[in-house]
C-alpha cells in the first residue's frame, strides 16, 4: 500500500507541475461539507441531475436501497428527449444512429453493463439485468439488444426530429470536433448511499455526438465511467471518454481515496494524470464526482462549467466544480 504522505508528495510534485505546464495553480473550490453518518446522500453530474437527483431521493428519503435509486434517476435523463446527450434523444452517430452506453454498480461490487446498444431507451435497466441475471458484465451490440428485447424491452425509434435535425446540419461540414460542456449537459453518472450506507452507481449516456459508428466510450466500462467500493466509496466521469479510459479514471479515484485521499484530492489528481499523459487536454473537457463512505464529496474538471447535483436532508444544490484551467 503507497503510504500518505507518499500520495502528498505526488499531489504536491502535480502542483509544481502546473507551472511548468503553463498553467495556473488549481482553485480549489469549497468542497461541501461531509454527510452525517446514516445519512442518505446523492450527487450525479450536470444540471440534468437535478430533476435526476428527485427521483432518487424519493426511493432513498423512504429508507429505499442505494441501487434503485440511481437506476430509477438516470431513467429520468434517459427518458427525457431534452437531455440530447443520453438516451432517447441523444445525438446521433456520425451515420444517424443512437447508440448508447451504460453501466451499473451495486454495493458488492457487483457489476452489469452494455455498450452500442441500439433502440432501447433505458439502457440502465438492461445494465442492471445483465448483472442480475446473467453470469456476465457486460453485453455489447446486436447480443445486448437481444437480451433487452428478451427481457421483455421495447425497440423504438431513438432519434427525434430534433437530434435529426442537428445531425443534418452537421453532415454539411461532417467534422468530428468535441464540443466542451455540449449544451452544458453530457453523460449522466450518479453515485447514492442510503440510509443502510451502501453504496452503488450508474453511468449512462449516448457517447460522443457523431463519433464513428460502433465507438464505445468510457461510460460502461467498470473502473472508467464509473466505478464503485463499498469500502472506500464511488467516483465517476463524464467529459471525452477516451480520456478517462486510458487512466481509468473512476477505479483511479477510489483507489485515491482508499489510500487516504479526500474525494476532491483524488479528482484532482485524476484530472491531473490525463493532463500529464494527453499534449492537447485543452482540447476537452472531463469532469469527475466521488463520494466516500463518509459521506464527504468532491468534484474537479478541466474547463469550467461543468457542474454537479447534491442532495442530502432533502435538499439540493447545484454546484459547480472547480477547474483546472481558468475560463478563456
Ligand atoms: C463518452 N463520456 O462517451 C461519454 C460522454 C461523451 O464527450 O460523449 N463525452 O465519452
Amino acid at each position: 500500500m503507497i503510504a500518505r504522505r507518499q500520495f502528498i508528495f505526488q499531489s504536491l510534485t502535480a502542483g509544481a507541475g502546473l507551472g511548468l505546464l503553463g498553467l495556473s495553480s488549481c482553485s480549489r473550490a469549497k468542497v461541501p461539507s461531509p454527510t452525517v453518518k446514516g445519512e442518505p446522500t446523492v450527487i450525479s453530474t450536470w444540471r440534468h441531475g437535478l430533476d435526476a437527483n428527485g427521483a432518487a431521493w424519493r426511493i432513498l428519503s423512504d429508507g429505499g436501497y442505494s441501487l434503485d435509486a440511481v437506476e430509477a434517476g438516470v431513467r429520468v435523463s434517459e427518458a427525457d428527449p431534452e437531455v440530447m446527450s443520453v438516451g432517447y434523444g441523444g445525438h446521433p452517430d456520425r451515420d444517424g444512429r443512437v447508440s448508447l452506453d451504460a453501466c451499473i454498480m451495486d454495493e458488492k461490487g457487483r457489476a452489469g453493463s452494455v455498450c452500442f446498444l441500439e433502440h432501447i431507451k433505458h439502457p440502465i435497466s438492461v445494465a442492471r439485468l445483465v448483472m442480475e441475471k446473467t453470469p456476465h458484465v457486460m453485453l455489447a451490440g446486436a447480443g445486448a439488444l437481444e437480451f433487452a428485447l428478451a427481457q421483455g424491452f421495447e425497440k423504438e425509434n431513438l432519434l427525434t426530429e430534433k437530434a435529426r435535425e442537428q445531425w443534418e446540419e452537421w453532415l454539411n461540414n461532417a467534422e468530428y470536433k468535441p464540443v466542451i460542456n455540449i449544451e452544458n449537459h453530457d453523460t449522466i453518472s450518479m453515485i447514492a448511499i442510503d440510509a443502510e450506507g451502501r453504496i452503488s452507481g450508474a453511468c449512462t449516456t449516448s457517447g460522443a455526438a457523431y463519433k464513428m459508428h460502433g465507438r464505445v466510450g468510457d461510460s460502461p466500462i467498470i473502473g472508467a465511467g464509473l466505478y464503485c467500493d463499498d469500502e472506500v466509496g464511488g467516483a465517476a466521469a463524464t467529459g471525452q471518454g477516451e480520456l478517462v479510459m486510458r487512466t481509468l479514471g473512476s477505479f483511479l479515484i477510489v483507489e485515491l481515496m482508499r489510500n487516504g485521499m479526500s474525494p476532491q484530492e483524488a479528482c484532482e489528481e485524476a484530472v491531473m494524470r490525463i493532463v500529464k499523459k494527453t499534449p492537447d487536454y485543452k482540447d476537452f473537457q472531463i469532469g469527475y464526482i466521488a463520494i466516500n463512505k463518509s459521506g464527504a464529496v468532491g468534484a474537479y474538471c478541466l474547463h469550467p462549467g461543468f457542474d454537479y447535483a447534491l442532495t442530502r436532508r432533502g435538499n439540493t444544490e447545484l454546484i459547480d466544480a472547480p477547474s483546472l484551467l481558468q475560463g478563456s
